[in-house]
């Protein structure tokens, strides 16, 4: 066991990249199995309808994590906006635990802000009003009483209408606010933020001391961030 700390996100794991699952398959049973911690900072999955989720990849997944946990990794997860349907079943039958958002974490002397990124990208209004519906507990409530076929068309449905949006989109809006970034460092008393969602990997240095590290996808290849006693470095796997 390695003193080490890895941070992923957005590997967007769906049955139609097997190449992908792969990977992290791979992942989970060599770097990971080395280090202390795996955060997921969201978007795990490109879609998942519910804890009863049967896809049959999706299961290939869990049982791996599961196999991690069991021999000493701890994983924590944090809901993304493709998976935030994930919940307490998920939990016992991975044995990971999943992380509200944001979160701060304390590591090698460092106070640390985790969060999935979507709460950072305030001029996407269209977005956080949407956001605001699907987190509801209420509609989550109902969402969830409806049977998996129903959820897969509402899944569906939801895809194609944000597909459609983003498409028309500038690209800018669809990155962090800068002031927002700043406010939930300061409110959440954090010199550095790790998140993913954007999908543009980068270590930004806003000052001398303040870092917003954004993890990379898992779409053409692997990102993930190492961090120990000597530092941190965001790295590409294939
Ligand atoms: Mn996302």
């Amino acid at each position: 066991m390695q003193d080490e700390t890895l941070f992923i996100a957005d590997l967007h794991l769906d049955s139609s990249h097997p190449e992908i699952s792969k990977l992290f398959l791979g992942f989970l049973d060599t770097d990971a199995r080395k280090s202390d911690a795996l955060y997921i900072l969201g978007d795990l999955f490109e879609v998942w309808l519910g804890d009863d989720d049967n896809n049959p990849e999706h299961r290939k997944v869990i049982k791996a994590i599961k196999q991690l946990t069991s021999q000493g990794t701890s994983v924590y997860i944090q809901h993304g906006n493709r998976d935030f349907l994930i919940g307490s079943r998920f939990e016992s039958l991975t044995g990971c635990q999943l992380l509200p958002d944001p979160y701060v974490i304390e590591l090698y002397g460092n106070r640390i802000l985790l969060m999935h990124g979507d709460l950072l990208c305030t001029d996407d209004i269209d977005y956080q009003q949407f956001r605001q519906q699907v987190r509801d507990p209420d509609w989550i409530r109902k969402t969830l009483q409806l049977p998996l076929k129903k959820r897969e068309q509402i899944a569906k449905n939801l895809r194609k209408q944000s597909q459609q949006h983003t498409q028309t989109k500038p690209e800018d809006i669809m990155d962090v606010n800068p002031d927002t970034v700043k406010q939930y460092m300061q409110d959440n008393n954090t010199p550095m933020l790790i998140h993913g969602h954007t999908h543009r990997p980068a270590i930004h240095e806003l000052d001398n001391k303040t870092r917003r590290i954004v993890l990379g996808d898992w779409v053409t290849q692997g990102s993930v961030l190492r961090w120990n006693r000597d530092g941190y470095r965001l790295q590409s796997i294939r």
